[in-house]
Formats: structure tokens, sequence, C-alpha cells
């Protein structure tokens, strides 16, 4: 299949030997040219015989679901020839936020979303490598809570969030708090196992009781989608205890919920201060009107002395998903796709297409 080249199964996207610039532009053009055969070939009755399966009403989805897939690749694309020491809005990646419909082949258009996943609160800080809780969890699962209450969310649903995800991922079937193990999950009306593992995709949030595909994805009343906050991917970096949240990209309320002593008047002030000038560092922070020095290194208290704002915030990121939309005049596709930035090389760790 024509489309393997850009959106490849195994989920490649090596840009290492494009470098920068004209490169960038050419490799660019060669991205979409691909897209414009595959959407000809689709459109000629050659290329609908080629696919039996595929009913001429039918192609009509397919050609959307290229266009959605072909602005997965020019993400991919923008990623790749990004410079990878500062990641904020200001970025090519984001872009697409503000551009609206890019047609495509003249035969439709994609308009998304790409958001930095390590802008967000990192599900998996809530249990440690033995998939158990500890004193460092027990800091992170604090930071979600007060994100899930800033959120909007009652005190007793943030906390039942908390709990069941915890039990989600910890390797015991003790029940934490007001969470959930096997013995919920498998008396369900459609049942299924809780992993006590570690999610394999944001996705996988919407199985976890108290959240739901309503919240996960379209949020509830006056609380929004709870995907723009929290996320499973992001790695943590050698010698630390979490993984770090990109100051440059993170929504005001994760900020406000990285330490107990972050007003939320301070993060937006935070907030402002990187909308105008990105942090081309975490100590950056320091210089934003009203920060007070001392909170930048002091250690959260009550929790182990290793912990302070410093080690909990960055510049940089590695992940970054897309929602895409593809339409034609008579036909709309959605992708959805994960990238893992490394260098300049851009692999796609997860894809949905619906
Ligand atoms: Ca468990
Ligand atoms: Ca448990």
């Amino acid at each position: 299949m024509w489309s393997w080249h850009i959106c490849p199964s195994d989920g490649t996207f090596d840009h290492g030997e494009t470098g920068k610039g004209q490169n960038g532009i050419a490799l660019i053009l060669a991205v979409v040219s691909v897209f414009l055969l595959t959407v000809a070939v689709l459109q000629t009755r050659a290329g609908v015989n080629l696919a039996e399966e595929i009913v001429v009403s039918g192609a009509q989805e397919m050609q959307a679901l290229y266009m959605a897939r072909s602005g997965l690749a020019l993400v991919s694309a923008a990623l790749g020839e990004d410079e990878t020491q500062v990641d904020s809005f200001q970025d090519d990646w984001a872009a697409a936020n503000d551009k609206g419909a890019v047609p495509i082949a003249e035969v439709g258009w994609a308009v998304g979303k790409v958001s930095d996943e390590e802008g967000k609160f990192n599900v998996l800080d809530l249990v440690n490598e033995d998939g158990e809780s500890d004193d460092y969890t027990d800091f992170a699962a604090q930071r979600l809570f007060d994100l899930l209450v800033e959120l909007g969310l009652g005190e007793s649903r943030a906390e039942e969030i908390v709990d069941s995800l915890i039990d989600w991922m910890d390797s015991d079937g003790t029940v934490t708090g007001s969470g959930a193990e096997n013995l919920h999950y498998s008396s369900l009306k459609d049942p299924y196992a809780c992993p006590n593992d570690l999610p394999a995709s944001v996705d996988e949030l919407s199985l976890v009781k108290g959240i739901g595909a309503v919240l996960l994805y379209q949020g509830e009343a006056e609380v929004p989608p709870l995907i723009d906050f929290i996320t499973v991917y992001g790695d943590k970096k050698p010698g630390d205890r979490f993984r770090r949240v990109n100051l440059n990209t993170a929504p005001i309320q994760v900020i406000a919920s990285l330490i107990p002593d972050m007003t939320l008047e301070l993060a937006e002030e935070i907030a402002a201060s990187r909308d105008g000038e990105p942090f081309n560092s975490a100590a950056e922070i320091k210089d934003v009107p009203g920060f007070p020095d001392e909170m930048y290194n002091e250690n959260v208290a009550g929790f182990p002395d290793d912990i302070s704002l410093a080690v909990l915030i960055d510049v940089s990121s590695s992940y970054f998903s897309a929602r895409i939309t593809g339409e034609t005049t008579a036909a709309s596709s959605r992708a959805y796709g994960v990238f893992q930035r490394k260098g300049q090389s851009v692999e796609l760790v997860y894809y949905r297409g619906f």
C-alpha cells in the first residue's frame, strides 16, 4: 500500500538523513507528494479496483482517512525539523493549532491539534518501579489530586480517580481507599481485567473506575477533558524520581498543582511569562515577576527532602500527540497519533484511526 511509506505499521518516521532548511522543505514536499499519489490512486477507477474490498462509497471514507493521516505525517515532519533544546507553542509543530484547515491534493483538507504530552501530569509516577507505592508516589498522588480538584472535580471524585489509577497500575490486588481492583472490573456488565500494570496508551485510562470515556475525551459539565491534562507518555531522566513537566507547554492547572505552595495566580504569571518568551531553562522560572526565589529549590514539606520544584520541571519534550480530522466534501475521518522524538528521528508510538 502507498500509505505505509508515510504511516508505516512499525511506526518509523526517520528524518535522520534530511538535515535542516532546504532538505526539510524538500522532505515535507516529498511527504505531501506521496500522499497526493495515494489520494490520486484512490480517485481512479484502477485504484478502486486495486482494493477490491473497498466499495466505491467506502473509498470516500478512505480518502478522508488519508487526509487525516497526511496531517499526521506533516506533524511528524515538523517535529523532525524542530530543534530539541526548547519546546514551546512557538515551535513549528504547534503551528497546526492556529493554521485551521490545510488543503490536501485539492480533494480535501486536514485540520487538527498537536499537544505536548510532557506538558501534562504523567500518571505513571503513581507507582514505583516495583509497581508499589512509596513516599515519592504519594507525592505524585497528591499532585494529581490537587490537579483534579483544580479542574473542578469534587474531592471524593478526585480521590476515587487517584486511588483507582494507583490500583490499575499497582502489582497487588488490594483496594486503595476508594479505588478498585479486579473484583470491581470483573463484575461489570461488560467485564474486563484490572491489568496491574502500566497503561499502554492514554485511551486505556477510559476504562479506569471514576474516569470513563466522557470525562477523558469530552469533559463533564464545567470540567474540561482530562486528556488535555494527564498522560502516560514520558520518560524519567537518569537519576530522576519523576517525569518532568515542560513549563513552556503545561496548562495553568498543571503548573498550579506542581507543588502545594504554587498558587493559581503564580501559575498564571508563569504561563503569561512563557507565552511572551519561552523559558530556555527551568531555572528561568525565577525571573517570573512575583516568583519567590526560594521556591525553586526548597523541599516540599511532608515529603522526602529531595523533592523540590526544581526536580519537577523542564523546558523540552520528547512525546507529542496529534488529533487530526481529515475531510473531503463527502466524508470525514479522524486519526490520533502519538510521536516520540529522539533527536531528528520521529517515531509513531501509538496510532488510532477512527
Ligand atoms: Ca492493582
Ligand atoms: Ca492496589
